[in-house]
């Protein structure tokens, strides 16, 4: 009686799979058991240890470990398309078995405490499924429970980790003092982050951010920096300078490796915001990639005080997929060659300074941006809707003296600007590239101004018409 129902079981089973777990003394079963090649080399997703004993005076499957730890014929929620590993150890040493018919699949018998067997199945449709014991008496004895299979979650597409700096994350003004040697450590990363909602990409970074981290020291300062490669990097990388005289800006001196780390000194001769990039050819491969970032040189008098500052550099991606892609990008060479990118980037990624990082102020505070391009090939043509620059120090030149009332200034690649602002309006304000297609592109920044409604300066109409129309 108990060959034959194990029998009809098995002839059933065209699918099943079982699998010896060690320590395994089952008994063989009284005709071989079919097993699916595939089915063995595919890694459970899904695994459930079940121990035969007794509860309640009857005869039952005990959950072990996991969620299902000391339940009786616990239910296994699995989702649909797991491979599902039950595990059976014989608790109390009467022989048992566990078999799911309707999904094809049988353990062989457990005979004697201790003793185990596995079996594995594909959870290919939605729905309960009986899983009970096959001896004789033992299903009615209290030896059943249910497999649910319901549908799988959609994945998640990898997010990435943030490789945007907060444009507030830059070093206080250097203050009244005489020239000093100043040490900087930088550290070359590749890394795959979040380039925007649901799509990422393998970005190579000063310090792991885009921009790279902001250095600001005084006119006549000595500077020692060093330069590493991540020991996990696949390219070499280096750094040029703009502040720097000398070949090559400090690229020939601080080119390294793999886990290499070099440095080199230089004197900051002349005030100025300049931008500071890889230069490892493809230079524009490693600029686009993410690696720019600015330093600081500021004159002997120091800047004008201000409020508030924030560090912004822009910079283009050239992708393969287009712009909006889901999931990982490639870089495209031809897209490059060609000055076609797909997207364009205020602190590394698209929604940098708008969800993630925007820029924060009260109303009629004093505000300043540090503001590069890292590119490697746009100009932009910056411009922060709803204001007017105080003043702008126009290519980054901090010892001429400034433009006034500016709306929009122009930067070049590889190029600087400091401006001034003052926002006596509440509100949010957007920056951008006023080349406005690159918006559709991912080039947008928010600047949110908090503070009291001005109606001086800016208020609504009434809905009347003006009394005088407009003549020509
Ligand atoms: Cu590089």
């Amino acid at each position: 009686m108990i060959v034959k129902s194990l029998r009809a079981v098995l002839l059933a089973s065209t699918l099943a799979a079982s699998i010896s777990g060690a320590p395994a003394i089952a008994q063989p079963p009284p005709s071989p058991a079919p097993t699916n090649a595939a089915m063995s080399h595919a890694m459970p997703s899904a695994m459930f240890t079940l121990r035969s004993g007794i509860a309640q005076g009857k005869m039952v499957y005990i959950g072990k470990g996991g969620a299902i730890d000391g339940q009786v014929n616990p239910t296994l929620m699995v989702h649909e398309g797991d491979v599902v590993q039950i595990t059976i150890v014989n608790g109390e040493g009467a022989e048992h078995d566990i078999a799911l018919p309707e999904l094809h699949a049988v353990s062989q018998r457990v005979i004697g405490p201790g003793a185990s067997s596995t079996l594995v199945f594909h959870a290919n449709d939605i729905g309960t499924f009986q899983y009970f014991c096959t001896i004789a008496g033992h299903r009615e004895a209290g030896m059943q429970g249910m497999v649910r299979v319901e549908a799988a979650t959609p994945k998640e597409p990898d997010k990435g980790v943030s490789i945007s700096r907060d444009p507030s994350d830059l070093p206080p003004p250097v203050g009244e003092r005489g020239p000093i040697t100043v040490h900087y450590a930088l550290e070359a990363i590749e890394r795959v982050g979040r380039l925007d909602d649901k799509t990422t990409y393998d970005f190579w970074t000063f310090n792991g951010k885009i921009p790279g981290p902001m250095m600001r020291v005084r006119v006549g300062d000595t500077v020692v920096l060093s330069l590493k490669n991540a020991e996990n990097s696949v390219m070499l990388h280096n750094i040029d300078l703009h502040a720097v005289v000398g070949p090559g800006g400090g690229a020939v001196l601080t080119e390294v490796g793999p886990g290499e780390i070099k440095s080199f000194t230089f004197k900051a001769t002349q005030p100025g915001l300049y931008v500071y990039h890889c230069a490892t050819p493809m230079v524009s491969n490693h600029i686009s990639n993410g690696m720019y970032g600015m330093i600081l040189v500021e004159p002997v008098s120091g800047l004008p005080r201000v409020d508030r500052e924030f560090y912004v550099m822009q910079g283009e991606l050239y992708t393969a997929e287009p712009y909006g892609h889901t999931g990982l990008q490639e870089f495209s060479v031809d897209k490059m060659m060609n000055e076609r990118p797909e997207y364009f980037v205020f602190n590394g990624a698209v929604g940098a300074l708008t969800t993630e990082h925007p820029l924060r102020a009260k109303t009629g505070e004093t505000i300043r941006i540090y503001f590069g391009v890292g590119g490697p090939n746009f100009t932009s043509s910056f411009h922060v809707i709803g204001t007017i620059f105080d003043r702008v120090y126009s290519s980054g030149s901090l010892t001429s003296p400034p433009l006034t009332s500016v709306q929009t200034t122009t930067v070049a690649p590889g190029g600087a600007t400091m401006v001034d602002l003052t926002v006596p309006v509440p509100g949010r304000y957007v920056l951008v590239d006023h080349a406005l297609t690159r918006m559709e592109r991912g080039l947008i920044g928010a600047l949110i101004v908090e503070g009291p409604a001005n109606p001086d300066i800016f208020r609504a109409g009434d809905g009347s018409a003006p009394a005088a129309p407009m003549k020509h």
